[in-house]
């Protein structure tokens, strides 16, 4: 047993350890950022070594606590506790740091570092997110009526700079976070008054503490280079027991540098060789030598990740004990939720109950997220205060709120981009979520949706009013560009179902099969079934497939969602003067895409020259379907305010316009 004083100096040496590893990561890439990762390195190692429960060796231990660093610049300060408490993360990876398929990337890359929690890397992102996550967490075990001392010491602790908290995100995710009093939430602070372009005195002189109050947060300040303090302020948030935690750790970025301490210089460059080499020396360290873990702190580290390690062993055991007491019932839920089971038949399930009548898609949405809230049990979801119009609400499957954990209704509030962002930690922490709102806001949860790609969450976007035939709300809330920026996303799927079994196939595949975010295209207005005959070869998950042919056809029209009925009526009309027509109906432009050539040749063959695409939405991207010398038919200007059939008319969306458009191309 070793004494305070010897312990004390360890641990010293060990938050110095953490420094120097992240600057000498950040010195041999020639770039990165060193300065929050030395200023915030006391809390960080407190954190980690006194209070986060975790175990390397099984990264996706069920009851861990989620660490979330949303000042992702500072990766090498986790890079640096990875590699110290035993993940998979050596110190050959931190020499690595920002080189090409490195486990060691400028931003923590979830999926691709173990023990990262989420790619972090635009400001505030990764706090908005660890919201979710918390309430991630508590529904979890709610639903599943866990026992207290099992999820409930579950936590999800948060390091923000600066800069996360001038992002919106943060305002509108904790805003939400204090309203839900969600204390299993930590945030840490990392106020060091210092941002890119200098101090915070030139733009950023709120007080933070008096704004996270009115939240309705647990607001604590202390010095955060003191881990005495640091303990002390984790366990009283630790306690709280109906907010969440704000730490506000008066800090000094690039702590320990002799020169560059307490300037923006070292936010985000190196601190080269001499500046090093002085650091080093300052804080007791060779400086002829980088990458150094000096034998008492590996030592002192692996005790640490010993004492995680049995206590998660015996959380387990915990966690047997009460999963073989479970009922049958109980038991199917926690198997279901951990791992996201979809019936096979789900599809056929949701066509049997699209009902038999013409209807918006976004009323045969709705009609679908009933059938998929009762069969899919990790569907949960809701809208940014629009649930009435996105019908976006489970019926009898209650509302999250503090008072009750188990509701699966989310009311995120007028609040766009975090409730995108909240989404991607509900998808973190296991969930399949919806969010909806109108398709023109979308706009706001762009960010939210690039990160839900590039880590590959699925998760389904329920965007309505997918276009000019919101009519009278104008130009503001028609949307135009926004289907073009989908597909423009990687790894992004849009599908814009004509009708109501083609929504019933779209919710299908976003479920069942797709395996990362999910857009779909929902009408305001009300869409006319396709014929019995169609829905029978009805193909949505192939992306695209006919749905009226002549043989022979000499004109090719591609249409999607609410542009389908229109030109199976345009169709009608060119044939009616003798013309020969297919009508195709590509729902998704990605998942056609994926198909075979001779499945996409036989839905376009390329014999066929006079193509047409008709989408009431910018044409670009559709050059590539209809090709040199087809028509796009589409709509690249804002919209009006006018009533829905006036602007179809004017902006020649009518089936007579179809028609007339293609004679005046073609004919
Ligand atoms: C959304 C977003 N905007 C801008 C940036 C670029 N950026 C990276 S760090 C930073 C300043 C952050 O200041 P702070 O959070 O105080 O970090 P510190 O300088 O203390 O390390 C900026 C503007 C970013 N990563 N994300
Ligand atoms: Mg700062």
């Amino acid at each position: 047993m070793k004494c305070k004083c010897a312990e004390k100096a360890t641990i010293k040496k060990s938050i110095n350890t953490v420094r120097l590893l992240s600057a000498d990561g950040v010195q041999k890439a020639k770039s990165g950022h060193p300065g929050m990762p030395m200023g915030s390195a006391d809390y960080a190692f407190t954190l980690w070594s006194k209070f986060l429960r975790f175990d390397p060796k099984r990264p996706a231990w069920l009851g861990r606590d989620r660490f979330v660093l949303s000042a992702g610049h500072g990766s090498m300060l986790l890079y640096s506790l990875l590699h110290l408490f035993g993940y998979d993360v050596s110190l050959d990876d931190l020499k690595q740091f920002r080189q090409l398929g490195s486990k060691t990337p400028g931003h923590p890359e979830y999926g691709h570092t173990t023990g990262v929690e989420v790619t972090t890397g635009p400001l505030a992102s990764g706090l908005a997110t660890a919201v979710g996550m918390a309430m991630g967490l508590k529904q979890f075990a709610a639903r599943l009526g866990a026992p207290a001392g099992l999820f409930d010491q579950q936590k999800v602790y948060v390091m923000s700079g600066d800069g996360c908290l001038m992002e919106g995100t943060s305002h509108e995710a904790c805003s939400l976070a204090g309203h839900q009093k969600l204390n299993n939430l930590i945030l840490f602070y990392d106020d060091n008054q210092i941002t890119i372009e200098g101090s915070t005195s030139l733009a950023f002189t709120e007080d933070v503490g008096a704004r996270f109050a009115a939240y309705g947060w647990n607001v604590l300040r202390i010095n955060g280079q003191c881990p005495k303090q640091i303990a002390a302020a984790i366990t009283l948030a630790n306690c709280c027991k109906d907010k969440p935690t704000i730490i506000i750790g008066k800090t000094t970025i690039g702590y320990g540098s002799p020169n560059l301490a307490g300037t923006s210089k070292i936010h985000g460059a190196p601190l080269g060789d001499e500046e090093l080499a002085a650091t080093k020396a300052a804080l007791g360290f060779d400086p002829a030598q980088s990458f150094v873990v000096p034998e008492d702190v590996r030592a002192y580290c692996d005790g640490i990740v010993a004492e995680k390690q049995a206590a998660a062993a015996e959380w387990d055991a915990e966690f047997e004990a009460w999963k073989a007491g479970l009922d049958a019932e109980k038991a199917a839920l926690l198997d279901a939720l951990l791992n996201r089971t979809v019936p096979a038949d789900l599809e056929a399930k949701l066509l049997a109950a699209v009902p038999e009548k013409d209807l918006a898609s976004r009323a045969s949405s709705g009609a679908m997220i009933q059938e998929v809230a009762k069969l899919v049990p990790s569907v949960v979801g809701g809208s940014a205060d629009l649930a009435p119009s996105n019908n976006t609400y489970m019926k009898g499957f209650g509302d999250f709120t503090p008072e009750d954990r188990a509701g699966r209704n989310f009311h995120f509030g007028v609040r766009e981009l975090a409730m995108g962002m909240m989404c991607n930690g509900l998808a973190l922490t296991g969930a399949i979520p919806f969010s909806g709102t109108f398709m023109v806001f979308s706009d706001y949860m762009k960010p939210a949706i690039r990160l839900a790609a590039i880590m590959g969450l699925h998760q389904v976007y329920v965007f309505t009013h997918d276009s000019y035939a919101v009519g009278e709300d104008g130009a503001t809330h028609e949307p135009i560009e926004q289907l073009a920026m989908f597909r423009s996303t990687p790894g992004v799927t849009v599908l814009r179902p004509a009708e109501s079994h083609e929504v019933a196939q779209a919710w299908a595949y976003a479920v069942k099969d797709a395996t990362g975010p999910v857009v779909l295209s929902l009408t305001r207005q009300s869409l006319a079934n396709l014929p019995a005959e169609v829905v029978a070869k009805m193909d949505v998950k192939k992306g695209a497939y006919v749905v009226s042919s002549d043989e022979d056809f000499e004109i090719l029209i591609i249409a999607t969602g609410s542009e389908v009925g229109a030109s199976l009526k345009a169709a009608g009309i060119l044939r009616q003067e003798g013309r020969k027509v297919r009508v195709v109906s590509m729902p998704s432009q990605e998942l056609f895409e994926k198909q075979s050539e001779e499945y996409k040749e036989s839905v376009l063959p390329s014999a066929c020259k006079k193509r047409v695409s008709v989408e009431a939405a910018a044409t670009y991207g559709w050059r590539k379907y209809v090709r040199c010398g087809g028509l796009t038919i589409g709509l690249d200007r804002f919209g009006e305010s006018a009533p829905a059939k006036v602007l179809e008319d004017k902006y020649g969306f009518t089936a007579e316009k179809i028609a007339e458009a293609i004679k005046a191309h073609f004919c």
